[in-house]
């Protein structure tokens, strides 16, 4: 028994009676009302989901289990030597919600080690799909192809399944997976970008600096995945892929099942894809400029041209936000901490500088600030990651550490399958009174 998952069962001990006690004695209060908009285009602002791993404000961003971005990364144990703080740290403080000493995250980065090797199946799954396969289809695929090897669906078919135990069989399933998927990532991108040169995984690294070692990326790329991976982690439960992750899970699909649904909502464009879009977009840009970096009045342009093209700025935007994303801001300190220079990162300042005001002016977006698709992508492509549309599968990486955790807590606390009631148009004509 390790002591993360020992500390998990007492967290959840003492939590499970405040979930109880509401459901069963203040069940009837109402946290909101529900507007005809909200029921017909996209449930935004809607209440109906319970989590307590990371809380989005609209105006200070995210929080994750009460710290924010830097609070966060300052309080984590590092690696020696380090900026940024183990993920394997960081995975015991949103299970928990405490702060592991540097022993409690040593432990969690030993027992990640031991469960990181790839099955040769994966392998072989990934070497046979079309050339033409986008990285995250790749990347779903072969998390969904482990799904055999799931505790928690074999627990369910053991017929002695307890809905008080099975957390512990989503938890090892979540351990399993967090272990495996920097790897895979990092296989699919060697083999496809990196002419089939493979590299084994190093089982005496942390996540961060074996997924930079099987990346074939020089230090500080370590710091850069750590970085990377926290800060993509989690954003509150009802963006596409966590919600897609909860919603699935629900059922009592087991974690592989559940992940690989969420990350294909976090494939799509208006969602994680984003980072990819973003720099397609601003290369666009560099190729219609020769190269040389635009002004401020050619930038707009480039926007406005975008924007009456009937598309959006990829980077802009959120559905909670209402100001620059923290996750934003700290890529941007990164990137004016070690590469003030970097020809990309002037692109993507002279945009920060234009892009809020026209859509001001646009008058659509109600947030016009950047998310952090906008930033993250220019840290990669400086630190050699040139093939964009492998940036969603990292944002995947981090992103299953926020879902995963959220997941492990769903059984835990007994979640009910989710089933929101839905209305034919007609009824809703009557509600508004227009029939
Ligand atoms: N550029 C142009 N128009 C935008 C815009 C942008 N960046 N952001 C929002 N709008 C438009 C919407 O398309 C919508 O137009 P219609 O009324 O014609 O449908 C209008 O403004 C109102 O949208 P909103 O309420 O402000 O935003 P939503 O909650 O509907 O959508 C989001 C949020 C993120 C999908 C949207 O801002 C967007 O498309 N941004 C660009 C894509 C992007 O960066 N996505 C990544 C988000 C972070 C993440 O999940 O990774």
């Amino acid at each position: 028994m390790s002591a993360l998952k020992d500390r998990l069962r007492e967290k959840i001990e003492v939590h499970r009676p405040r979930t109880r006690r509401l459901i069963k004695e203040y069940g009837d209060v109402k946290v909101g009302e529900v507007t005809i908009a909200q029921a017909m285009n996209g449930m935004r602002g809607v209440k109906g989901l319970t989590t307590d791993i990371s809380y989005l404000d609209p105006f200070e961003g995210i929080r994750f289990r009460g710290k924010t971005i830097p609070q966060t990364m300052e309080a984590l144990p590092k690696p020696e030597g380090k900026d940024y703080p183990y993920v394997e740290g960081f995975w015991f403080f949103l299970l928990t919600g405490d702060i592991p000493t540097q022993e409690e995250a040593e432990e969690v980065v030993k027992d990640f080690q031991k469960r990181r090797q790839l099955p040769q199946y994966v392998i072989d799954l990934l070497r046979n799909m079309p050339g033409g396969t986008h990285p995250m289809a790749m990347f779903s695929a072969a998390l969904l192809s482990m799904q055999q090897e799931s505790k928690f669906a074999q627990y369910y078919g053991s017929g002695k399944f307890s809905k008080m135990d099975c957390w512990e069989y989503m938890y090892e399933d979540a351990t399993d997976i967090l272990s495996r998927i920097p790897s895979i990532a990092a296989y699919i991108y060697r083999m496809r970008f990196k002419s089939d040169m493979i590299i084994e995984p190093d089982y005496s690294l942390d996540m961060g600096g074996n997924f930079a070692h099987q990346m074939g990326i020089d230090v500080p790329y370590d710091d850069v995945a750590r970085m990377y991976f926290i800060i993509h982690s989690d954003h509150e439960s009802g963006n596409v892929s966590a919600h897609t992750t909860h919603l699935v899970a629900s059922a009592l699909s087991d974690a592989y099942y559940s992940l690989s649904a969420g990350l294909n909502g976090l494939a799509g464009p208006l969602h994680g894809l984003a980072n990819q879009e973003v720099l397609s977009w601003v290369q666009g840009v560099k190729n219609k400029m020769g190269g040389k970096v635009p002004s401020k009045e050619e930038m707009k342009k480039f926007v406005w041209d975008t924007l009456n093209s009937g598309n959006v700025i990829p980077g802009y935007g959120h559905a909670v936000l209402r100001k620059t994303d923290p996750r934003y801001a700290s890529q941007r300190e990164f990137c004016l901490k070690h590469m003030p220079n970097d020809e990309l990162f002037k692109f993507v300042d002279i945009l920060y500088q234009v892009v809020p005001d026209i859509l001001k002016e646009h008058g659509k977006a109600k947030n016009p600030w950047p998310n952090v698709d906008a930033q993250s992508g220019v840290i990669q492509w400086f630190y050699g990651l040139r093939e964009y549309d492998f940036y969603t599968v990292m944002f995947g990486v981090g992103r299953a550490i926020g879902v995963l955790a959220n997941i492990t807590w769903d059984r835990a606390l007994g979640y009910a399958i989710e089933r929101p009631k839905s209305l034919t148009t007609d009824m809703l004509e009557k509600i508004a009174g227009i029939k």
